[in-house]
């Protein structure tokens, strides 16, 4: 598949707004499950992100050409994605996204994908779908209504460069996959039928939306869109982080304890800024379930 020929689709309603805007763009979310803003993140802050994604995830840029990393806890290591938290622009969006005044950080991430990567298969972040015993960390952080993506691109997206692909309309709680798929057993994606039941991959599902972006354009998408992304077909690097945000009321019951790491960043991070990290849990992504502690 020429990845190139995919053009920035028009649909029937607006997806792009700007940061003025969020009332219409947060209409847009609920009703279709994504929008796009422009301009989100200061011009100021991009190279420095650029460079602290990088410098975390493939410090020696020994990762080698062909692979991705995804790092599950970003914002502990970066102190530049720290300073987002005192741009009172982006912080207004977060909280319209999020529909709460008092929003705190629940979690955060930041993908590598080196030219020659592969795509990403579909799937929801959300775990919901069931309510039985949490078997492993997303049980027990994504669960919840709000945005399970508030992506930054900062190096774009577009098909050619690993960018983002998401279903409209697929945050519908009625949502079942397009003619000729079915869920997988969980419910987090979908198969072509009289296939085995493994993830798909593949950019011919019917209502797919090729996300197009600037580098300081932040994607917005709920808590159950399903998404994929494009393998990176370019020569350059393909760059992403993000926080995600729960309302601050919303407590989560972690099993693990606090890293090492989280308590560090729980330590240095600006004693002004201490609300958004109120009930922090970090992550274990080795955590396997409530019941492998019964032995
Ligand atoms: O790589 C991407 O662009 C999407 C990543 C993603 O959906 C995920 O990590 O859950
Ligand atoms: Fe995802």
């Amino acid at each position: 598949m020429d990845l190139s020929q995919i053009i920035k689709p028009e649909l029937g309603y607006r997806y792009e707004f700007a940061l003025d805007e969020l009332d219409a763009a947060q209409e847009c979310v609920h009703a279709h499950g994504f929008a796009i803003i422009k301009k989100v993140l200061p011009p100021e802050l991009l190279q420095e992100l650029q460079e602290s994604v990088k410098q975390v995830l493939d410090p020696d840029n020994a990762l080698g050409e062909g692979n991705s990393f995804t790092h599950p806890s970003f914002i502990e290591h970066a102190p530049a994605m720290w300073k987002l938290l005192d741009h009172e622009p982006y912080l207004r969006a977060q909280r319209t996204f999020c529909q709460s005044e008092d929003i705190s950080i629940l979690r955060t991430a930041a993908i590598l994908r080196n030219p020659g990567s592969a795509p990403l298969a579909w799937h929801s972040d959300f775990c919901g779908f069931s309510n039985g015993p949490r078997k492993f960390s997303g049980d027990v952080l994504n669960r919840g209504p709000w945005p399970s993506g508030l992506w930054f691109y900062i190096t774009g997206s577009n098909p050619e460069h690993g960018g983002l692909a998401l279903i409209e309309d697929s945050h519908l709680t009625d949502w079942t996959p397009p003619e000729g798929f079915q869920f997988t057993p969980d419910r987090r994606s979908f198969h072509k039928k009289g296939t085995e039941p493994n993830r798909y991959v593949g950019f011919d599902v019917p209502g797919i939306v090729p996300i197009f972006t600037d580098p300081c354009d932040q994607i917005v998408f709920a808590s159950r869109t399903y998404h994929a992304a494009f393998p990176n077909r370019t020569d350059r690097v393909r760059l992403s982080c993000a926080i995600i945000y729960r309302p601050r009321d919303y407590g989560i019951d972690a099993p693990w304890p606090l890293s090492e790491d989280a308590q560090a960043f729980l330590k240095a991070f600006p004693r002004r800024l201490q609300p958004y990290v109120d009930g922090y849990v970090g992550i274990d992504d080795d955590w396997s379930g409530d019941e492998g502690m019964m032995g």
